[in-house]
Order: C-alpha cells, then structure tokens, then sequence
C-alpha cells in the first residue's frame, strides 16, 4: 500500500551528483526545523508580536510540505515539480505580504495596504506560472509581465505608502522593515534568474547553464528563513525594550 509516508521507508538512491534532489532534501529539513523554532518561540512574545511570529511559522511549515512533495516527484519524476512549486508561492508570498501590513499596522497601516500588495504578488506568480507551465514558447512575454508585478511590488515597499509608514514608526520597525525591503529587492531577484534558466527564450544563452530548481530551492531558503528570522529579531528587540520600561 503506497501512501505520503512511502517515500520515508523507500529510502531512494539519490546520485552523489544529483544537487537538484539534493536540494529538495535540504530544503525540506531546514524549512521543518524553522518552523518547529518560530512555532515553539511562539509563546514568548506578548500578542502584538505572536501574530507575526505565528506568520512566519506557517510560511515555512507551508514550505516544508510543499517541499516533502517535490523532493518526492522529482526522485519519482526526474522533472521539476512547477504545480506544486507554485501552489507554494502562491500561498507563502501573500503571507509574506501579511508580514509587511502585521509589523506596520501600529504605524497605521490600513488594510488596503495588504491587499493591495497581495494582489500584485498574486499577479506576478499567476503570469509566472502561465509562462513557464502553460505558455513556454511565449515565457519571456510573461516573465516581462510578472516581473512589472514584482517592480511595483518593490516600489510600494521602498518608496510608497509602506516606507512613508515605516519612517513614522521609527525604531525597530524603520529597521526591520529596511532589512525585509533588501530581501524583495535582492532575494527575490533570484526567482527570475531561475525562470530564465528553465525556460526557453533569448536569455538562454546567459542562465541556461544553470539548474532552475537549485536556484528556486536556494532562494526559498533564503527568503523563507531569513525574512522569519528578520521578523523574530525584531519581536525580541521591540519586546525587551518594553520590558524595560515596565
Ligand atoms: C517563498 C517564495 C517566494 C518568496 C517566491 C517568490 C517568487 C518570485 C518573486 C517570483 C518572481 C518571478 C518573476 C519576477 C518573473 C519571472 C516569473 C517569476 C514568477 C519566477
């Protein structure tokens, strides 16, 4: 009887030169371990900062099942799992925008924040899944669309409404709010380094060499984790501050 804990008892060979299937596993376990850390570290915030943590935790628990799966297709499959990719960010990557509304909203952030940056992230993945699942021939057309989405999403951030908010609040929240904009800015631009390297098109010649999933998988750990940790470094610092006070 096969069922998800198969792939548990099958132990799969997996090649010593297989950084692809080598990847999924990594990125499987450090996306379980970063989610058992913010969900256990929960608890030693006040409310104001255990919503945010609590975030964090299900964008990487998100992950790490997305990534039991992958790792498994593509130890099954030899191809990359683009669906379930996808159904990944589409999920992660709103809540990541939800992490941006959470830490400004006692600025005054309003709702219409959130959900306008949610839109645009919904935006920038659907066209990007459109160009690399459905429209190949034309992926470089939906990649230049998705990637407007993703400029616009960095300029809210930078400089529209979110950073006018971030200065008003000052403090821990101007920094951390700095440090989550280097991550879109800077990780985030992995993604399409990725995209032009597993789909065809004139940039072939310049990223074909690379493996698009090794690149996916790098990226996600890095903006996962790292946007997690940015977010409970500042509920540290903004709760001992508080203590203080007390
Ligand atoms: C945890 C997952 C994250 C943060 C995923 C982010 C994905 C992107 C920023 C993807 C962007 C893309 C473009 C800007 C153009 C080409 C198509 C995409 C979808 C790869």
């Amino acid at each position: 009887m096969k069922n998800f804990l198969t792939p548990l008892f099958l132990s799969p060979e997996i090649a010593t030169d297989d950084y692809v299937g080598f990847t999924f596993f990594v990125g499987c376990m450090a996306m379980m371990a970063a989610s058992v850390f913010f969900f256990f570290s929960m608890n030693n915030f006040d409310k104001k900062w255990k919503t945010s943590i609590l975030v964090s935790a299900l964008i990487t628990f998100i992950a790490a099942v997305h990534y039991w799966y992958m790792r498994d297709y593509w130890y099954t499959h030899g191809n990359s799992p683009t669906f379930f990719r996808y159904v990944d960010w589409i999920l992660t990557v709103p809540l990541m925008c939800v992490e941006f509304y959470l830490i400004l909203k006692a600025a005054g952030a309003k709702k219409s924040l959130m959900w306008r940056l949610i839109f645009l992230s919904v935006i920038m993945l659907v066209t990007g899944y459109f160009g690399e699942a459905v429209y190949r021939d034309q992926a470089w057309l939906w990649g230049l669309v998705s990637g407007v989405a993703y400029f616009v999403i960095v300029y809210d951030i930078w400089l529209g409404r979110a950073k006018k908010l971030a200065q008003e609040a000052g403090g821990a929240v101007l920094a951390a709010h700095k440090t989550l904009c280097w991550f879109v800015l800077v990780g985030w631009a992995i993604y399409p380094i990725g995209y032009m390297a597993g789909t065809p098109g004139w940039y072939e010649g310049i990223f074909g060499g690379l493996a698009m999933d090794v690149v996916y998988n790098i990226g996600d750990a890095i903006n996962k984790i790292g946007f997690g940790l940015v977010i409970y470094n500042l509920a540290v610092i903004a709760s001992s501050k508080e203590n203080v006070t007390v």
